[in-house]
């Protein structure tokens, strides 16, 4: 109960970006913990975590922006920081003079998130394994030669944009065709068991483990460097990829595509009986209501339902609709562009064009 209460205050701190009393409530949180055997690394993976998915998820609905996000991350960082010296103090006396492996890690190439990759480092760097750390927007390269250098027993690659997944997909690439044999660790917001299994284990013969959180990084690594345990890890994460792989596979056989003229005719179109009103956002100021919104989707492609239309091509919203037709949004063609408005907006676009974005 005491722990809820003060994890609302730390989703409150993270999300106004207050960093005032953020170290009061990591410590009242962490003597919680404590207090029933927990141990400080909770503290992240629990209120500080559920606290940044709050501001994930505001920010990803467009109710926070950029600058308040970056408030939150001093935030998180300043309440991480308060939770390293426990952190570190669980650390075994006479360990600091064995190293138990090496592991390089960076964050993608093209992505600057950090907060998560940092957590894993000091967890690990408890844990005894020395801890190359090449920071933030890696390219590929550098990580490798950065591996071979310092002679790696792992290499952690993190990501939290999407197109760090296919920085991943190209660094395993790239493990395959200059010969690595170490285990590659993904983790990070975006990335999933199942992204790993369909795209980045299948392009290199080397272990790849797709690692949930900082504390399980321990764990894994510990059993992909000891010949006791690796073979237990390996089978079982074999098994999990290969059920997974044949999960999307099925699903991708369940879709139906249809060819572009087809989904083209069978998508929806405007009555033309617009009913213009005034909007913002739109270069004409209108908006127009003549067709129901599709409901959001974020599949490719649309299954056909009793009532709703046929099948069409990709949409990854209904803030994307093919007709340009909303039922409640006010049309945005882009910085009242014309150009971008024939696309749109029924009465300025251009006869025979097409109503199917491309
Ligand atoms: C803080 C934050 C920022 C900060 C980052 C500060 C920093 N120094 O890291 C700032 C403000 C700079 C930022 C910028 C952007 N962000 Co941002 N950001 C976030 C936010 C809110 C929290 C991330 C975080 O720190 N979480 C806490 C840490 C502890 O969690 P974690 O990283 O997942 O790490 C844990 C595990 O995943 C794991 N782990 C992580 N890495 C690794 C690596 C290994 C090897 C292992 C084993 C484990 C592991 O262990 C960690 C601890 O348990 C997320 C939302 C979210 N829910 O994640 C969005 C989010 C990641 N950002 C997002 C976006 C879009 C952006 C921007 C593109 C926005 C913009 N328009 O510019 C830019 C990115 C620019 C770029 N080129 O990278 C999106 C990404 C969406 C997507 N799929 O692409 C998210 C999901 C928000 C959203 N819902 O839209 N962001």
């Amino acid at each position: 109960m005491a722990v809820a209460a003060g994890g609302e205050r730390i989703t409150h701190a993270l999300v106004k970006g207050i960093d005032a009393f953020v170290e009061d409530d990591t410590e009242e949180l962490r003597a919680e913990i404590s207090a029933r055997g927990g141990r400080p690394i909770e503290v992240i993976e629990g209120p500080l975590m559920d606290g940044m998915n709050v501001v994930g998820d505001l920010f990803g609905a467009g109710k926070m922006f950029l600058p308040q996000v970056v408030k939150s991350a001093r935030v998180m960082k300043k309440a991480v920081a308060y939770l390293i010296p426990f952190i570190e103090a669980e650390k075994q006396p006479g360990d600091a003079e064995r190293t138990n492996g090496k592991v390089v890690m960076a964050t993608a190439k093209g992505d600057v998130h950090d907060i998560g990759k940092n957590i894993v480092g000091v967890v690990l760097q408890c844990n005894n394994y020395d801890v190359v750390d090449l920071g933030v927007m890696v390219p590929p390269q550098k990580i490798l030669d950065a591996a071979k250098h310092e002679g790696a027993d792992i290499i952690g690659l993190s990501g939290l944009i999407t197109p760090s997944l296919d920085e991943m997909v190209t660094l395993a690439t790239e493990m395959e065709r200059q010969g690595f044999d170490v285990p590659l660790l993904i983790g990070g917001a975006t990335t999933s068991r199942a992204h790993t299994a369909v795209k980045i284990a299948q392009k290199y013969h080397g272990p790849v483990v797709w690692v949930k959180d900082a504390s399980r990084s321990v764990p894994v690594v510990a059993a992909l460097l000891s010949d006791e345990q690796r073979p237990k890890l390996l089978a079982e994460t074999a098994a999990e990829y290969e059920a997974l792989r044949e999960r999307h596979a099925a699903r991708q056989d369940s879709r139906t595509m249809l060819p572009i003229a087809a989904a083209r005719a069978a998508a929806p179109r405007s009555t033309g009986a617009a009913t213009p009103r005034r909007g913002r956002g739109c270069c004409c100021s209108r908006r127009w209501t003549s067709v129901p919104a599709r409901p959001a989707t974020t599949s490719t492609t649309r299954r056909p339902s009793s009532s709703g239309p046929s099948p069409t091509t990709r949409s990854t919203s209904s803030a994307r609709t093919s007709t340009g037709s909303r039922s409640s949004t006010p049309g945005r063609c882009g910085a009242g562009s014309p150009t971008s408005c024939t696309t749109r907006c029924p009465e300025r676009r251009p006869a025979g064009s097409s109503r199917t974005r491309r």
